[in-house]
């Protein structure tokens, strides 16, 4: 059996041959056989009338994309022969029985003079006159089909897409009609191409065309100011659906009052832009100057999105525009706006302090009332600096907000993201967070990308700033739709955010908006652009902006007078003016920062009220009873088995909890207390180390079963809803992600685990620029965990540390203000920017991750988490410990103070945090020191001066020792050497800090392990005092 490829080649020679009986007769062609190239046939013929050799036309359409559309014909008629179209049906048919390589093809029924079956022989060989005459008619259609199919493939190349006519783009050759044999002759002769042979515009015509009108439609529709890229889409609805929306009989057209409106808000957008330059001269405000038409197309879009079931908005976007989007799609009240330009930002007085951002990085949501009359909330994300780093955080906020609306069709909130023509091809978070657009725990329904492609990044042509054709090239990764359009021709701009939005709704995956626009002024409206780019800013100089174009066509249109065109100009000039006036005197209000479910969240002048951690004996069985079990006849692997049997004993003796169990108990108790616990990360699921099993798998048939995701039906009691998923292998988007899930609603508990602390850099922008510092900026809280494995044991210099260094370095606490007794629990954890902890027993994990939900702020929690105390049992706590002891623990004391001299009588105190403690204490014991006292620093921030003082004065002898097992340039020495330095002071005792640990190191950790055992036991001798000349 010849293959699909091959049939397809065979085919297309043959087709060359019919076409070229023009130029040769039966007998030359007998002669010259079938492997004479057509071109060195016709000496003489002009090179653009000559046929084209039958190498060009086979493989260029044969191969690449076309052959891939093929194929997927193939396999669509392979699985249902009714699936594809008739002609096409009876070629793979003849391929599929045996047809003699080059006769798989068969004209379409229509063709045929009497009806044909796979017996018959095929047209291509057919040697009767009338047979010849099919042959042409076939030959025609197929290559004009060829080349209707280059037009939807590459038809964009030749889009008019730039405003300032600068882009430099060849003609592909296969748009050409001389790469399929015909020349101008053939233009006006009529070409069969059968009823519905092709789906699109031409399914609506008569059965006979001609080549001019098919090529017209063709250029209109896809060269015109709109490009579309869709062929590499795999699934054939939604090709098809495109096509069907794009290859209309007519071109479309707007009428009267919807031009009016989208001139109406044009005209908002152009005027915001001139009113602030003219206010504010000398202020940067990354104006939309030149992509003015970005305004009506977002609000046509959010009001399509509407009418469709979308009642809240999550927008992310860089600076470009983005004080215009707030005014004029979010719909901030100008007064609000104005202020801000006065200076008059962020101190809410008396209600909430922060040091506040720039205008043009502020967040913010409004609810609005679209054109059908429904209510929508749309929010913008603030953001940094960072371009592109708001994007995984959006996918987040929108994803919260369908998992407590129960929205699981994603019809109700949407993201859309707007992007520059350099950050989306040059940052690789856009990557990162395009792939979790399908994934089962991460996807929102499809996002809008809209970008704002003005050509150019800073002072950087496109030709310096990426290797693609298009800055939006990464996208087709994704397989959706990417729609090119001229920014200048706004209809355009309207018409494809429209079929944006219903392209979001119908398949919820998702779609590009590209403007292909100009940047009228500098990088900001200060800078001067001509330094670098002197020809095109002579170019912009020149261009009549949009909002003049588009209103001198209206009004040669007579869609509307000059005179109503200038009395629009002037309601809205006033309506900007009163804006202004009142900023002047506006005050923020609370209510402006603060979302709904947040109301109640206390900020950091309020008084939190601290709860109690622990939860009843009862309760910790009752999760016993969830944790340890599986339904009947689900078949567990061998070792979990054992693993569920020891985790039973636990619960039985109510002793010996695991680091796993007392985290499953804080979740599990949080979800019955009406908290929605999400966990996520690489591998999560099982656990890095083997250690969570959060997800059973059935060893005969692979299902799955989460008991926490069954607390509920287990115990017959409300609880919410528990998500725990393996992620996409990216740090930055996935960590994004989870923090702008925890922005959504304070009543859940949202955790990302690094597989190792020290991959937690690769999303070091969202560590910086969100969750240090977000709340101070931009007033908006976040409990998020992050859970970064972090412990020395020997494995080299990768995977041992979390770089406690730079979390601590992070931290906002002041060394020297030590908070009066009373407040350090409470108001010091409030007043802080994060928490940073290290613990080392699973109980204290527990009241840890218990304590971040139960309170009425929140805080991040950097959680440095156990490696090898996993599987150490002398970590691991009792069911006391869940039930008696009732708050997180800051610092542990000396564990055995009976074993020790008396505390005044103490030789050394050592303070230490994470596992090194259990090496101390075994060290300790091997070597008989009964004066030495080892203290836990749980909490490093915020610094527990009150428990540290207090364990000062406890040993009012001994000599004070630091000890860590990180190196002396990393771990928690540089930062404790200063909290100490002052509670040394708080209690009157001379300053005096010694340090034990590895020495200063370039890299974290030695790759030898008996060097990395040498070290070990020189820094704990040394914190011990047992020193003996290593
Ligand atoms: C991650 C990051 N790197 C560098 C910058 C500095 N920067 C600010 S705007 C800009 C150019 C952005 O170009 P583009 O994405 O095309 O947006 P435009 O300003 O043209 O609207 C650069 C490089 C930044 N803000 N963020
Ligand atoms: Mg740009």
């Amino acid at each position: 059996m010849i293959s699909l490829q091959q049939a397809l080649r065979q085919s297309m020679k043959n087709l060359t041959v019919a076409s070229s009986q023009r130029w040769t007769s039966t007998t030359q062609r007998s002669a010259i056989g079938m492997i004479r190239p057509f071109a060195s046939a016709t000496p003489g013929t002009p090179l653009s009338q000559q046929p084209k050799s039958r190498k060009e036309l086979s493989e260029t359409f044969l191969d690449g994309t076309s052959l891939v559309y093929v194929e997927d014909m193939y396999s669509a008629w392979k699985k249902d022969p009714s699936s594809v179209h008739k002609s096409w049906a009876s070629f793979f048919q003849s391929a599929d029985f045996d047809a003699p390589a080059g006769e798989a093809y068969m004209s379409p029924p229509t063709l045929q003079t009497s009806a044909p079956t796979a017996a018959q022989p095929t047209a291509a060989t057919s040697t009767t006159a009338g047979g010849s005459a099919n042959l042409k008619q076939v030959s025609e259609s197929m290559r004009l089909l060829l080349l209707i199919r280059a037009y939807q493939v590459r038809g964009h190349a030749m889009a008019n897409l730039d405003p300032l006519n600068l882009m430099v783009r060849p003609e592909p050759p296969e748009l050409n009609i001389s790469k399929y044999g015909f020349t101008e002759a053939d233009l006006d002769k009529p070409i069969f191409v059968g009823d519905g042979l092709i789906s699109g515009f031409l399914t609506n015509n008569a059965p006979q065309t001609t080549l001019r009108q098919v090529l017209t439609r063709l250029k209109q529709t896809y060269c015109g100011n709109v490009g579309v890229e869709y062929m590499h889409i795999q699934d054939r609805e939604m090709c098809d659906w495109i096509r069907e929306n794009f290859e209309t009989p007519q071109a479309p057209e707007y009428k009267h009052d919807e031009k009016v409106k989208i001139l109406e808000r044009l005209a908002w957008a152009d005027q915001f832009e001139s009113f602030l330059g003219l206010k504010y001269k000398t202020h940067k405000r990354f104006g939309l100057d030149g992509c003015e038409s970005l305004i009506p197309g977002m609000k046509a879009m959010i009001d399509d999105s509407a009418e469709m079931g979308v009642r809240d908005v999550v927008i992310g976007m860089p600076h470009r525009g983005r004080l215009n989007v707030l005014a004029n799609v979010v719909r901030k009240p100008l007064k609000a706006i104005f202020n801000e330009f006065n200076g008059g930002v962020v101190s809410l007085e008396g209600e909430y302090s922060g040091t506040g951002d720039v205008k043009y990085h502020l967040g913010t949501s409004y609810d609005r009332v679209a054109s059908n009359g429904n209510k929508i909330h749309l929010s913008l994300v603030a953001n940094p600096s960072h371009l592109e780093a708001v994007n995984p955080v959006v996918e987040g906020k929108v994803r919260a907000k369908q998992q407590y609306a129960g929205d699981t069709e994603q019809n109700t909130a949407l993201a859309i993201i707007l992007h520059g023509d350099a950050s989306i091809a040059g940052q690789g978070v856009v990557y990162e967070t395009l792939h979790l657009s399908k994934l089962a725990n991460y996807s929102t329904g499809g996002t809008i990308h809209i970008v704002v492609n003005n050509q150019i990044g800073f002072t950087t042509n496109p030709s310096s700033s990426r290797s693609s054709m298009y800055c939006t090239d990464v996208a087709k990764t994704i397989d959706v739709p990417i729609f090119h359009v001229n920014g200048d021709d706004v209809e355009a701009v309207v018409r494809v955010c429209k079929l944006a939005a219903e392209w979001r709704q119908r398949f919820k995956r998702d779609v590009i908006v590209d403007i292909v626009c100009y940047r009228r002024f500098g990088h900001n409206e200060t800078d001067q652009p001509k330094f670098t780019q002197p020809l095109m800013y002579t170019k912009i100089g020149q261009q009549t902006p949009v909002m003049e174009k588009y209103s001198k066509q209206l009004i040669d249109e007579k869609v509307l007078t000059s005179d109503q065109y200038q009395q629009m100009r002037s309601v809205i000039r006033d309506a900007y003016e009163k804006g202004f006036q009142e900023g002047m005197k506006y005050t923020p209000k609370p209510s402006d920062w603060f979302e709904n479910r947040w109301v109640g969240v206390k900020n950091t002048t309020q008084l939190a009220e601290v709860q109690s951690t622990n939860i009843s004996q009862p309760e910790v069985k009752a999760l016993g009873e969830v944790l340890c079990n599986v339904p009947a006849g689900f078949e567990l692997h061998p070792t979990l088995k054992r693993i569920l049997k020891e985790k039973n004993e636990m619960f039985e003796k109510g002793a010996g909890f695991d680091w796993a169990t007392a985290e499953a108990l804080a979740f599990g108790s949080l979800l019955l207390e009406g908290n929605h616990v999400r966990l996520s990360g690489q591998d999560v699921e099982r656990g890095t180390f083997s250690h969570r099993h959060s997800v059973l798998h059935d060893q005969n048939n692979g299902s799955t079963y989460c008991p926490l995701k069954n607390v509920s039906s287990v115990l017959k009691k409300d609880a919410a809803e528990y998500v725990v998923s393996n992620s996409s292998l990216s740090e930055f988007a996935v960590l994004g992600f989870e923090l702008g899930y925890s922005l959504e609603n304070p009543k859940s508990l949202i955790l990302w685990e690094a597989q190792f602390g020290d991959f937690s850099n690769g999303a070091q922008v969202i560590l910086d620029q969100f969750i240090s510092s977000g709340e101070q900026k931009w007033m908006r809280q976040s409990g998020l965990v992050m859970l970064l494995p972090h412990g020395y044991d020997g494995a080299g210099p990768e995977h041992s540390s979390c770089r406690l260094e730079r979390y601590l370095q992070l931290c906002d606490g002041d060394p020297n203000k030590i908070p009066p007794r009373e407040e350090a629990e409470r108001k010091q954890a409030q007043h802080s920017n994060m928490q940073v902890i290290n613990c080392t027993t699973p109980a204290n994990y527990f009241h840890a991750l218990r304590r971040q939900v139960l309170r009425d702020f929140r805080k991040p929690l950097i959680m440095a988490s156990p490696k090898w105390l996993l599987r150490l049992t002398q970590s691991f706590s009792s069911i006391d410990e869940f039930t008696k002891v009732n708050s997180f623990t800051r610092v542990y004391g000396e564990s055995n103070p009976q074993d020790l001299v008396a505390p005044e009588k103490v030789q050394r105190l050592i303070f230490c945090s994470g596992q090194v403690y259990y090496l101390l204490k075994a060290a300790r014991e091997a070597a008989k020191v009964k004066d030495a006292a080892i203290i836990r620093v749980e909490q490093l921030h915020p610094f527990p001066f009150d428990l540290v003082a207090d364990q000062l004065q406890h040993y009012p002898n001994a000599k004070v020792i630091w000890c860590q097992e990180e190196p002396m340039n990393m771990g928690p020495w540089s930062f404790v050497y200063h909290y100490f330095n002052s509670t040394f002071k708080s209690v009157n005792r001379p300053f005096n800090l010694q340090y034990a640990g590895r020495p200063s190191s370039a890299s974290p950790a030695v790759a030898s392990h008996s060097l990395h055992k040498l070290q070990e036991e020189i820094f704990l001798s040394e914190a011990l005092g047992t020193k003996k000349n290593i």
